[in-house]
């Protein structure tokens, strides 16, 4: 059945009228739609139906991301020159005042400002970009420490737990429900030559070496938004805004903005890490958090991009055995294909560990 999205957009406390609703953007996980409204003073929104089998208490989740919001919301105010309204999320609320509606089906959806005149990109295509995206995420590191972790529910714990992740993996593997395992003989390789190291960023937080801080923790570079001249916007997609490390946000944004290709790219061949795009979002992202960061923390840089990588390949690759339940997939085989962009792109990493090892030495 066609969702009627005119009558969904009906139960937010919104300006203008409904005109259309198109599908937007290339999210993974809720079904996203632009609603532009008739009137040309009228804003236009963002609607998500939320992806309830991921985040199952709707009223924690929009709250925290109420939280989230009100926090930078307070902090931009007191910064001259900003516009709250493009620098974060708006949620708007729903008639009845709470921050979701639950039609008769049980979907779940919310509504945001939408941010016009903004560029968003699934691959980088230059350094400027790259370096925007740097500043943008560290910028957002530094607005949303000293939020109090009080005010916000783990809306997905383990979430980047590397043990849990592996053990989901193993677990998956040894059900192996959809008979895949024979096609993946060389990635589970791939997995177990690796797994041990990858756990270095759980042992030094639990030895305390480490602070745990409030991360975003999905930091892909389509879920920043640049302005009309490629300059540095918003970070959005707010759901999984937890207490992590600082590892988590760097790693999962170099993966996206440093890669030369796509997340879904067929031909292995043209996935490797772009030094250029790697040392443009580096120097962004630490000429904000220069002074925040401790020297354990910058010494980790280099390595969570290679963790974080391998992370997300491993839930791809997860989901595959799993057969595709968690990441939409618009094609058989795609989470596969993800997973082994990932892997490939952490192998490139590995071979140029010491040129990048040295790019953040330079801005440190
Ligand atoms: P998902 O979790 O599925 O990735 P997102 O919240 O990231 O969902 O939204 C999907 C896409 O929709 C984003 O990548 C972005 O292109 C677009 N988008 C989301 N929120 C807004 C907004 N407030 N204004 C403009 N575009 C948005
Ligand atoms: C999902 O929501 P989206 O598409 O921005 C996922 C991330 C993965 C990413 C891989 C809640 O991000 O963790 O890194 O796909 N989000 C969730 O592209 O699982
Ligand atoms: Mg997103």
């Amino acid at each position: 059945m066609k969702t009627d999205l005119a009558d969904v957009f009906r139960h937010f406390r919104s300006e203008g009228t409904f005109l259309k609703g198109e599908a937007f953007g290339s999210g993974h996980i809720h079904d996203t739609y632009k609603i532009t409204t008739a009137e040309e003073e009228s804003p236009n929104y963002i609607l998500q139906r939320i992806n309830t089998n991921i985040f199952r208490d709707v009223e924690e989740l929009q709250n925290n991301i109420f939280q989230v919001t009100s926090h930078i919301r307070r902090k931009l105010s007191a910064i001259p020159g900003t516009d709250p309204d493009r620098e974060t999320l708006t949620i708007i609320p729903a008639t009845d005042g709470k921050l979701y509606h639950c039609d008769d089906l049980e979907d779940f959806w919310r509504a945001y400002l939408f941010i016009e005149r903004h560029r968003s990109y699934d691959k980088v295509e230059t350094t400027e970009q790259a370096y925007q995206g740097g500043r943008a995420i560290g910028r957002f590191e530094t607005l949303i420490a000293g939020l109090d972790p009080a005010r916000i529910y783990e809306v997905l714990p383990g979430f980047h737990d590397m043990e849990l992740r592996l053990e989901n993996f193993y677990r998956v593997l040894e059900k192996d429900p959809e008979k895949r395992v024979s096609v993946i003989r060389e990635d589970i390789q791939f997995v177990l030559d690796r797994a041990e190291e990858m756990m270095t960023i759980q042992r030094l937080g639990k030895e305390g070496k480490i602070p745990l801080r409030i991360t975003h923790n999905d930091t892909k570079f389509n879920n920043v938004l640049l302005d009309e001249r490629d300059k540095s916007l918003c970070v959005i997609d707010l759901d999984t805004v937890m207490p992590g490390y600082i590892h988590y946000d760097f790693g999962d944004a170099i993966r996206t903005s440093a890669n030369s290709t796509f997340e879904d790219e067929k031909d292995l061949e043209k996935v490797f890490v772009r030094l250029d795009f790697f040392e443009a979002f580096t120097k962004g992202f630490l000429e904000e958090t220069r002074n925040e960061l401790t020297s354990v923390e910058k010494n980790y840089l280099v390595f969570s991009t290679r963790m974080m990588t391998f992370i997300i390949g491993l839930r791809f690759l997860t989901d595959y055995l799993d057969g595709d339940h968690y990441f939409k997939i618009h094609h058989p085989g795609h989470n596969l294909e993800r997973a082994r962009v990932q892997f490939r792109l952490v192998k490139s990493m590995e071979d140029h560990r010491q040129a990048m090892e040295k790019i953040v030495e330079k801005f440190k």
